[in-house]
């Protein structure tokens, strides 16, 4: 089968690298053969938060900061679907941060990704928990949060000057979670041209972990060992973090059929609908 994913048009800057992570995604779909009506990419607000307008698969624009229990419920309602959230660095990690506790911990199947540019791109460029300092990053670590639940299964960093890092990543991503394996995460380092136009630094600090000799996704000591080592000097990792590949389907986390067949709930809607009506 062959599927074309034409975006529609950006609103971004030129050269903003949210067009990067958006290349990724149909990227990915294409790669995996995924018919468009078998995706859902939700997004949050923010420049970032238009990702979904432009990919020809089933789309939401969710409130800010509640992208991800937005997508667990799409994925809860029909976990034969492939769910994709996105969002900024604002979005996920200042006014959604708890969720993304939650997310790691759950562990459902859906990929969430974060195009991190240390900055509110969209309301002209306050600071994200992302920035610090000079390099224009360096303040609060999602993967390293990731890390530090041990339901986590997938984290991962790209950079969208370095397109073929980022688009198997990205397709890695989006299998682990169609095969329900659980929740993918991937950062994006995604420079703002505008307001934080960080591509020449931080093509310096980046270090791709998957070019290191002997690095073991698989273990999680060594892997948090590396992302905070390297951040002590300042740079960035990149690459397959952590992957647990030997995670297999988690059937306990998707609903039988008749949970969401809306004529076996009747009743309990109609009870939920009289007790939020007063
Ligand atoms: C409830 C609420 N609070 C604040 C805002 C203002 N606001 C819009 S986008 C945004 C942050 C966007 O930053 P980020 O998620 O990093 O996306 P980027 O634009 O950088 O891609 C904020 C604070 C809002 N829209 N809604
Ligand atoms: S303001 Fe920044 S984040 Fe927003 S579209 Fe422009 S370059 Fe991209
Ligand atoms: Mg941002």
């Amino acid at each position: 089968m062959t599927v074309t994913y034409t975006p529609a048009r950006p609103i971004w800057c030129a050269g903003c690298g949210h067009f990067g992570v958006q290349g990724a995604m149909a990227h990915a779909f294409a790669a995996l053969d995924i018919p468009p009506h078998e995706i859902v990419v939700l997004a949050g607000i923010g420049c970032s938060g238009t990702v979904q307008n432009n990919l020809g698969t089933y789309g939401y624009h969710a409130l800010h900061g509640r992208v991800l229990p937005t997508a667990a419920g799409v994925h809860l309602a029909n976990p034969r679907l492939t769910v994709v959230a996105a969002g900024g660095d604002g979005d996920g990690y200042a006014i959604g941060m708890g969720h993304l506790v939650h997310a790691f911990r759950r562990d459902l199947p859906f990929v969430y990704v974060v195009m991190n540019n240390g900055v509110y791109g969209l309301t002209k460029g306050q600071d994200s928990p992302t920035r610090h300092g000079l390099s224009g990053i360096g303040g609060f670590d999602a993967i390293d949060l990731g890390l530090s639940i041990p339901a986590s299964g997938f984290l991962a960093r790209g950079f969208s000057r370095h397109p073929d890092q980022l688009r198997r990543l990205m397709t890695d991503a989006v299998r682990y979670a169609r095969e329900g394996r659980g929740f993918a995460f991937v950062e994006v380092l995604s420079p703002c041209v505008t307001y934080n136009d960080t591509y020449a630094s931080w093509e310096h600090l980046v270090e791709d972990v998957d070019t290191r000799q002997g690095y073991d996704p698989s273990d999680r000591a060594a892997a948090f060992a590396v992302t905070t080592g390297l951040a002590a000097e300042g740079r960035i990792a990149t690459g397959q973090i952590l992957l647990d590949a030997d995670r297999s389907p988690r059937e306990e986390t998707v609903p039988a059929a008749a949970d969401v067949d809306p004529a076996a709930n009747a009743a309990a809607y109609q009870d939920l609908l009289d007790r939020y009506r007063v």
